[in-house]
C-alpha cells in the first residue's frame, strides 16, 4: 500500500510539452508528450522502444541507469531535442516507497530486474546521477510513478470514473483512488491519494499458502526473487508459462503425457512462454498446438497430448484471471464502503500483455469481479497509450502547482527521520533544563510551578481566576461544590487588552488588570467579597511558591516596561492596594499550560501534560521531584512548565529553519527569542505565509509577478485565513475571497497555490509540536518504567481549535512518532480559568487545613511557607 503522492485523475486543464520514461513492462520506452487543454484538448505522442539487454537488467545500477539515459539520448537527438530541459514524468514499474511526487526509493526488484545497489535507493537520485555522469543533456525529472498509477491516469483523461489502475502483464498489481483518511502513513486527512497496492506481494507472509500448489512452490523457487511476489507468480505473464512447464513435468514424469518421457527442452527454464498459452487457448485448430509442440522438439505427441497441453494452459490461465478477480473484487469493495455507498460504478484502466493478448484473461476476470462484487458495476477501459501519457499528466499537474512549490518549500516538509531527530534533540534539552548544573544555560527553561498534583475530586470552594496572555483577558468567576458529585459553575467577563496598555508601562498594565477585576467584581456583586484569586499568566516566570511569579521575559504580543524580572503577584496586589476599593487574595499564579493540564484533569485523572498552541505554544508536564533538581524533595511529582517555544534560541534549530523564519524573527518584538515558537505559533503562522506568497509573486511563480501594497503589509494575511483557506470543501474560493481583499486577483492556480502554500505551513507547526510532544511522552514512559504509556494530553489555543485539519495532523504524527504511546488527546472546553480555580482550591484547601489543625507544628507551617 505505497502511498504515490497522486491526489487526483486529470481534469483536462493539463497542458505542456514533458518527456516520459516507461521502464519495467515488456519494452522500455522513452516519449515525448504534447498535451493540449481546452476545447483543442488533445495528446500528441511520440516514442521508440529501446532492448534492456539481460545482462543490464541483472548488471550493476550504474550500468542500468547508464544504459537508461544512453537511451534518453538516443531518443533526445533523433527528435533533436538535446538542447531542452523538458520536464520528465519517470514510469518506473517496481515497488517504490515515496515521500513525494518526485522521491521514491526501490523497495526491491521484481519480475526479471536484479540490478545491484539499487534496492533502497532513490530512483530519482540514481537518474539524475547518470545524468550528470553523462554530462551532454539535462533534465527536470518532477514525478516518478508506478506503471498502474500512469495507467489509471491514461485512462482517467477519457473517463473521469476510471479511478483504479491494473497491470496484467509480465508482472501483476493495481492502484486505486483511496482516502487520506484512511492512509495513516501519510500526513493529511483531507482529499484522495492513489495507493499503488503492490498486490504482488500478497501472500509473503503465508497466508496464501492453503491455494499455492507445489508448481507454484517450484516456479517460486526457480525465480530471481523466491519467496517475494507469491501472488504475482500465479497470476503474472512473467510465470504462467512457467507453472504450465512444471505440471506439463509431472504430468509427464507419471506416464500421462508424451509418452512419459521428458525431453531436454522441457526441462528448460522459461522455454514454454506465457504467450503459449495466448495461442494455444485462442486457436481450437491442432495446427497451431503442432508449431508449439514442435518447440518442444517431442514429435510423437498424441492428439490427447495437445488435449491435455491446452487443458492445463486453460488451467492456468484461468486460475490467474480469477485470482486478479478476487483481488479487484476486494479493491471495489473497499471504495463502495469508503464512500458509503449502495452501489458503485467504477472504470479500471488495464494493460498489459496478458490481459490484452490472451483470448479469455479479461472475459474471466471481468466475471469474477461480478459474481465477487455484485454491487459495484465495474467498466474495464484498455489503455491504448501505455502509462508514458498518464506519467505526462501527472508531471504537468505536478509541475504546475505543486512541484514548483514543493521544490520551493521543500526545507519545510520534515520526513519521520528529521522528527524524530528534532525529538531526540529536545529530549535533550528538557534534561539539561532539569539539573542543577545545565538550568541556568539551557534555553528550554523547564520552570518548576509547585503544582503537584492534578485535581483528585476533592476541591471545592468560590473563587477568581485572572487569564490573561492568550488571545483574550478573561476574568471569571468559578464556583466548586459537591453536591451529589463535584460540579464547577462559572461566570466570564472577557476584557480589552489594547496594544498602548500592552506595551506601555508594567505598572499601567496592572492598573489595568486590576480595574477590570474591579468591574468584574462589581458586575457579580462580589466586591464585598475577599475571594481567593488563581492567576493565570502565559509567559514564562520563575516561581519558588505558588504564589509568586517572577517574569523572565515578555512573549508573544506582550512588552510592558518593568515587569521583566518582577514579581507579578507583587505587582497585582500593589495594583490592587493602590485602588483600596476591593480585596483579592491572589493564592497562585499558574502558567496556562498547567491551567490547562488542571482543567482537564478535573474530567480525566489521567492528564498529566497540558499544551497550547495558541497565539504562542507550550507545554508542561507531571515531573518526577527526583529529577526537579531546582527543588528540594525526591517524593512524588511536580508540574513543570517547560517553555518550549525558547527551544533552538541557541541555535539548536538553524538547520531547519528557513530564510523565511529569520524574516519573522527580525520584525518581531524579541528578536532572538522564542524562535520555536516563531516556527509554529498563531501568531506568527499567518506572516510566514505572506511572507512566502511576496517571494513567490517576486519570482513570477504567483499573481503574474503582480505585488500590491497590502500583499507587502505586515500582519495583513492572518492566521485564521489559512484556517478558512484549507478548509477543504470551501477553502479555495476562500482563498480567492481574501486575496482579492490583498488586491492581487488571483488565478484559480494561484488559488490552489496559495492553499499548497497554507498547508506546508501548518503542517510544518503541526509536525514540529508532535515531535517535542513525543519526547515529553517518551520521558514520561520513561519515568515510569512501562513499556507501553498511556496519557492524557490537555490542549487548548485557537490554533489547535480553529484549524480545520491541525488536531488530526497533529495526533496521527505523534503516533506514527512514538507508536508505544496511547495518547488521548483532551480538548480544553472551558479555558485554564478553571485550571486555575483547581491550583487555588488545593492552595487555599492546604493553607486551612494548615492553620485549622489542632496543633500545628511551626515547623511543618515554616515548611509550607518556604
Ligand atoms: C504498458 C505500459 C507499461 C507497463 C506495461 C505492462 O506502458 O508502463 O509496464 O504495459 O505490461 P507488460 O509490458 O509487462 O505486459
Ligand atoms: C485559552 C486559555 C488561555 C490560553 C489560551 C491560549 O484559557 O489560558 O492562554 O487558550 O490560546 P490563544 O488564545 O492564545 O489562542
Ligand atoms: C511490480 C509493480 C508493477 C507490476 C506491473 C510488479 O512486479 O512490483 O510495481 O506495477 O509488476 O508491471
Ligand atoms: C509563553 C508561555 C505560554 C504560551 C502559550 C508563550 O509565548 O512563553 O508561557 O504558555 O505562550 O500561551
Amino acid at each position: 500500500m505505497l502511498p504515490a503522492f497522486v491526489f487526483q485523475t486529470p481534469d483536462g486543464t493539463e497542458r505542456g510539452k514533458y518527456l516520459a520514461l516507461d521502464l519495467g513492462g515488456t519494452n522500455f520506452r522513452v516519449l515525448v508528450v504534447k498535451i493540449r487543454s481546452g476545447i483543442r484538448k488533445s495528446v500528441r505522442m511520440y516514442n521508440k522502444i529501446y532492448a534492456i539487454p539481460h545482462e543490464i537488467m541483472q548488471g550493476t545500477g550504474e550500468e542500468l541507469f547508464d544504459h537508461i539515459v544512453h537511451c534518453i539520448s538516443d531518443f533526445l537527438d533523433y527528435m533533436g531535442m538535446k538542447n531542452t530541459r523538458l520536464p520528465l514524468g519517470f514510469t518506473f514499474s517496481f515497488p517504490c516507497r515515496q515521500t513525494g511526487i518526485d522521491k521514491g526509493s526501490l523497495v526491491s526488484w521484481t519480475k526479471g530486474f536484479k540490478a545491484t545497489d539499487c534496492e533502497d535507493h532513490d530512483v530519482v537520485d540514481m537518474l539524475r546521477d547518470a545524468i550528470k555522469r553523462r554530462n551532454e543533456f539535462d533534465l527536470d525529472i518532477v514525478a516518478v510513478v508506478n506503471d498502474t498509477v500512469g495507467t489509471m491516469m491514461t485512462c482517467a483523461y477519457e473517463d473521469s470514473k476510471c479511478e483504479i489502475g491494473l497491470i496484467a502483464g509480465t508482472g501483476s498489481n493495481v492502484c486505486y483512488m483511496e482516502d487520506m483518511r484512511n492512509i495513516e502513513t501519510v500526513e493529511g486527512d483531507e482529499g484522495q491519494m492513489c495507493v499503488n497496492t503492490e498486490w504482488g506481494g500478497f501472500g509473503e507472509n503465508g497466508c496464501i499458502e492453503d491455494i499455492r500448489t507445489k508448481f507454484d512452490r517450484e516456479v517460486d523457487e526457480g525465480s530471481l526473487n523466491s519467496g517475494k511476489q507469491r501472488f504475482e507468480k500465479m497470476t503474472s505473464g512473467m510465470y504462467l508459462g512457467e507453472i504450465v512447464r512444471q505440471i506439463l513435468i509431472d504430468l509427464t514424469k507419471r506416464g500421462l503425457l508424451f509418452r512419459g518421457r521428458i525431453t531436454e527442452p522441457l526441462k528448460t527454464r522459461g522455454i514454454f512462454e506465457t504467450k503459449f498459452l495466448s495461442q494455444i487457448e485462442r486457436f481450437i485448430s491442432t495446427y497451431t498446438l503442432i508449431i508449439a509442440l514442435m518447440h518442444l522438439q517431442s514429435l510423437g505427441s498424441t492428439c490427447d497430448d495437445s488435449i491435455i497441453v491446452k487443458e492445463v494452459c486453460g488451467a492456468v490461465s484461468h486460475r490467474a484471471a480469477q485470482l486478479c478477480g478476487a483481488g479487484m473484487a476486494a479493491i471495489v469493495e473497499k471504495i463502495r464502503e469508503n464512500r458509503g455507498l449502495e452501489h458503485l460504478e467504477i472504470t479500471v484502466g488495464v494493460d498489459g500483455t496478458l490481459y490484452k493478448l490472451h483470448p479469455h484473461f479479461s472475459r474471466v476476470l471481468k466475471d469474477t469481479v461480478r459474481d465477487l462484487a455484485p454491487k459495484c458495476t465495474v467498466s474495464f477501459v484498455l489503455s491504448e497509450d501505455g502509462s508514458g501519457k498518464g506519467a505526462a499528466l501527472i508531471t504537468a499537474v505536478a509541475r504546475r502547482y505543486c512541484g514548483g512549490i514543493d521544490k520551493y518549500l521543500y526545507s519545510m516538509r520534515f520526513s519521520d527521520e528529521t522528527l524524530l531527530e528534532i525529538m531526540s534533540r529536545f529530549r535533550r534539552e528538557l534534561e539539561k533544563g532539569l539539573s542543577q548544573d545545565t538550568n541556568p544555560t539551557a534555553t528550554v527553561k523547564m520552570l518548576p510551578t509547585f503544582v503537584r498534583s492534578i485535581p483528585d475530586g476533592t476541591e471545592k470552594g468560590d473563587f477568581i481566576a485572572l487569564d490573561l496572555g492568550g488571545s483574550n483577558f478573561r476574568i471569571l468567576r468559578v464556583k466548586v461544590s459537591h453536591e451529589k458529585k463535584q460540579t464547577v459553575q462559572m461566570e466570564t467577563e472577557i476584557y480589552d487588552t489594547p496594544e498602548d496598555i500592552i506595551h506601555g508601562s508594567g505598572t499601567r498594565l496592572f492598573d489595568h488588570v486590576a480595574e477590570c477585576l474591579g468591574d468584574f467584581m462589581e458586575k457579580h456583586k462580589i466586591k464585598d467579597k475577599k475571594l481567593p484569586v488563581g492567576f493565570t499568566f502565559s509567559f514564562p516566570c520563575a516561581q519558588t511558591k505558588l504564589d509568586e511569579g517572577i517574569l523572565l521575559t515578555w512573549t508573544k504580543r506582550f512588552k510592558a516596561s518593568g515587569v521583566e524580572g518582577m514579581d507579578v503577584v507583587k505587582l497585582l496586589n500593589k495594583a490592587i492596594k493602590k485602588r483600596g476599593d476591593y480585596e483579592a487574595d491572589i493564592m497562585a499564579v499558574v502558567n496556562d499550560t498547567v491551567g490547562t493540564m488542571m482543567t482537564c484533569g478535573f474530567d480525566d485523572h489521567r492528564c498529566e501534560v497540558g499544551i497550547i498552541i495558541g497565539t504562542g505554544t507550550n507545554a508542561c508536564y507531571m515531573e518526577e521531584m527526583r529529577h526537579i533538581e531546582l527543588v528540594e524533595g525526591d517524593e512524588g511529582r511536580m508540574c513543570i512548565n517547560t517553555e518550549w517555544g525558547a527551544f533552538g534560541d541557541d541555535g539548536m534549530l538553524e538547520d531547519i529553519r528557513t530564510d523565511f523564519d529569520r524574516d519573522i524573527d527580525r520584525g518581531s518584538l524579541n528578536p532572538g527569542k522564542q524562535l520555536f515558537e516563531k516556527m509554529v505559533s498563531g501568531m506568527y503562522m499567518g506572516e510566514l505565509v505572506r511572507l512566502i506568497l511576496v517571494k513567490m509573486a517576486r519570482e513570477g511563480l504567483l499573481f503574474e509577478g503582480r505585488i500590491t501594497p497590502e500583499l507587502l503589509t505586515k500582519g495583513k494575511f492572518e492566521t485564521k485565513h489559512i484556517s478558512a483557506i484549507e478548509k477543504s470543501k470551501e477553502g479555495l474560493s476562500k482563498a480567492k475571497e481574501i486575496l482579492a481583499r490583498l488586491g492581487v486577483e488571483p488565478s484559480a492556480d494561484d488559488c490552489i497555490a496559495v492553499q499548497h502554500v497554507c498547508a506546508i505551513v501548518s503542517f510544518r507547526s503541526a509536525s514540529l509540536v508532535a515531535a517535542t510532544l513525543a519526547a515529553i511522552l517518551t520521558r514520561l514512559k520513561d519515568n515510569k518504567h512501562v513499556p507501553r504509556l498511556k496519557t492524557t494530553v490537555g490542549i487548548d489555543g485557537s490554533l489547535y481549535k480553529m484549524h480545520p485539519q491541525y488536531a488530526r495532523r497533529l495526533h496521527k504524527t505523534v503516533r506514527r512518532l512514538v507508536p508505544e504511546c496511547d495518547v488521548r488527546f483532551l480538548l480544553s472546553e472551558s479555558g485554564s480559568g478553571k485550571g486555575a480555580a483547581m491550583v487555588t482550591a488545593w492552595a487555599y484547601r492546604t493553607l486551612a487545613c494548615l492553620w485549622d489543625s489542632p496543633s500545628p507544628s511551626p515547623a511543618s507551617k515554616l515548611v509550607w511557607m518556604l
